[in-house]
């Protein structure tokens, strides 16, 4: 790497934070280009979203053959996925093997937490600084902090007086959690708490489920791969890789070509009962049109709530757990395991917050308008500061001194979801305006990571010492990406996708929803043209030697 004089020596040519899926994966793409790394972690073990959510009942809900690595084909073939959809125990096992077969320790720093990142004009370098106040210089600097990484526990009045226990499903304690004769509160009904509750119901004495908004949850109906499955997804592995790239949303299979709308109402019935009872989180591709078309829509949100009132024995319960308001699919939906169930026994309560929100949390458990339910154990299963949230928590500053906070005042600019002006040689991965959340986010790191490595060998080969996208290319492409939304039914729910998760969040939809498939066209198709968005500078001074 050609690297300019400078007084701050250089540690690494590229810098990245967070040892999830991402930072991993793009660690491995940096030794192939022959470039040297490091990740610096928080945490104190790699694995990223499965180091820190180990609530019960947490699992993958993208099948695992299809929500892992798909860089090595060697790899494909000696892991073995025991179930369709992996527990966040086995994910965290098969980081760790991933690890230590490609030795990766040695590039990670763990238990550092990286609280700022100043661009230095003059030295075209990054210098980037960990809570112990050591500063890192780098070319490059990555972020590969995840989408859903900064847990959000909210500020109920009262809440740091509660005497019990209480937990944030994303900040699970590596030790179990007894919930064996206990009183348990869950906050919370997205897809942790959806996971964590049916679990919960089993064990504790007594279940409350204080729930806001109802969700849209479809069956995973999970179960152990058997050796013959193993065999056959093993025969064809490198086929099914390319297909899940291919695919719309990195999940191997695409929508049927025939309109919700165009289908005969028994034909549509049927086709619904079959994915309702093999598709999982692939049941909102059910049609093409589901989340263009409110009628469209109508029909699948109509067969759900038919299933919830089949399910859900007391029809009040059934009504109050059934989601209306907002289109199927434009909130997150949940992949659940005896979600609905649940509430047909006899130790579990449902608190409805729309008609009687909290009050406030006391010594012993939580207020209602309505009532007072005491409780041993509070478990808040309340989601995340998405998308931008670990981008935003420290200063990160650009160019002339401008931070990303500034320069994301009106919500997160950006080209392709991975870089900003005004910010050279700074990258970040499923960043907002990829597909990120919308997709298999595993397909996404493998091409958001692709991508930038062919990036970062196209700026050595032309002996650049800066990368920089302009600004013009970032409003465009904010710009397609509202446009591409405002077609879609996605910005008529409140969710995490718009920023309503977070009080004063700008409310733009944050992700791509035109596909992996069709962003990764794109994609291609500015490496092809020679990147003519980019901006590559010489260095400022002379390099060494
Ligand atoms: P993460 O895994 O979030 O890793 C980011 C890392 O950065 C973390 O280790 C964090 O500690 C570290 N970090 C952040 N800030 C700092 C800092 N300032 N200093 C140092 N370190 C820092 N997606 C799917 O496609 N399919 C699924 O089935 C699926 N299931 C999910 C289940 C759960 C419970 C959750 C929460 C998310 C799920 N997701 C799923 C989304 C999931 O986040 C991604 O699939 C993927 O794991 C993200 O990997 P990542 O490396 O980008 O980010
Ligand atoms: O978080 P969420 P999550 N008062 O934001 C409620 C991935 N994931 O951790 O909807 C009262 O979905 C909030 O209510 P409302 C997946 O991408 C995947 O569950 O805002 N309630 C909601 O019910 C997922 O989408 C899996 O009205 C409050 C819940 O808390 C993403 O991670 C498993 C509240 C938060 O739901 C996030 O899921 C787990 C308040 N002040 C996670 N604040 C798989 O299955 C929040 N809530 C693969």
């Amino acid at each position: 790497m050609i690297t300019p004089a400078s007084p701050r020596p250089l540690d690494v040519d590229v810098l990245i934070v967070g040892a999830g899926f991402a930072g991993l994966r793009l660690l491995h793409e940096t030794r192939k280009l022959g470039l040297s790394a490091r990740i610096l972690e928080m945490a104190d073990g790699p694995g990223g979203t499965w180091y820190w959510n180990r609530y019960p009942g947490a699992r993958c809900d993208v099948v695992s053959a299809d929500y892992s690595y798909a860089f090595s084909p060697e790899l494909d073939q000696e892991w073995r996925w025991s179930e369709r959809y992996a527990t966040q125990p086995e994910i965290l096992r098969y980081v760790d093997h991933v690890v230590q077969r490609f030795d990766f320790a040695r590039d990670i720093s763990l238990n550092t937490t990286v609280t700022g990142a100043v661009y230095l004009d003059e030295d075209q370098r990054w210098a980037v600084t960990d809570h112990t106040g050591r500063e890192w210089i780098a070319t490059y600097f990555v972020m590969a902090t995840g989408c859903l990484s900064v847990p959000k526990k909210p500020d109920f009045p009262g809440q740091d007086d509660f005497r019990g226990e209480s937990y944030h499903t994303a900040y699970w304690p590596k030790e179990e959690v007894e919930f064996g004769g206990k009183r348990v509160a869950v906050i919370g009904t997205g897809s942790s708490g959806t996971q964590l509750i049916p679990i919960a119901a089993e064990q504790a004495a007594h279940l409350t489920v204080f729930q806001r908004t109802p969700n849209f949850s479809i069956p995973a109906r999970n179960r152990p791969v058997t050796d013959e499955e193993d065999r056959a997804i093993k025969a064809e592995y490198p086929e099914r890789r390319v297909r899940a790239l291919n695919s719309p949303t990195g999940l191997g299979f695409e929508p049927t070509k025939v309109k919700a709308l165009e289908a005969p109402e028994d034909e549509r019935l049927k086709h619904y009962e079959t994915q309702w009872n093999s598709a999982g989180f692939g049941f909102i591709l059910s049609y093409p049109d589901l989340l263009l078309d409110q009628r469209a829509n109508d029909t699948a949100a109509d067969f759900i709530r038919a299933k919830i009132a089949a399910t859900v024995k007391n029809p009040e319960l059934a009504e109050k757990l059934s989601p209306t308001g907002y289109p199927f699919g434009a909130k997150r939906a949940c992949v659940d395991s005896g979600y609905f169930e649940t509430f047909n026994r006899d130790n579990v309560t449902l608190v409805d917050m729309r008609d009687t929100p909290i009050v406030e949390i006391t010594e012993t458990g939580i207020r209602t308008t309505e009532a007072e339910y005491d409780v041993d154990m509070i478990v808040y299963a309340t989601g995340f500061d998405a998308m931008t949230g670990a981008l935003l928590r420290f200063p990160i500053r650009g160019a002339g001194g401008l931070t990303l906070a500034e320069r994301w005042a009106d919500g997160p600019k950006t080209f392709l979801g991975i870089m900003t002006d005004g910010f050279p040689n700074f990258f970040f991965l499923t960043g907002p305006g990829s597909p990120s959340v919308l997709s298999n986010v595993l397909m996404s790191i493998e091409q958001h990571v692709d991508w930038l490595g062919r990036l970062l060998e196209h700026a050595r080969e032309r002996g650049a010492a800066t990368t920089e996208v302009t600004r013009d290319a970032v409003e465009r492409w904010v710009d397609h990406v509202n446009e591409l939304a405002a077609g879609t039914l996605y910005p008529d729910a409140r969710s995490y996708y718009m920023g309503d998760e977070i009080a004063g969040k700008p409310r733009v939809f944050m992700p791509y929803s035109g596909g992996l498939r069709g962003f990764r066209r794109r994609c291609e198709e500015v490496a092809a043209n020679g990147y003519p968005e980019l901006v590559f500078r010489e260095h400022a001074v002379q390099p060494v030697g």
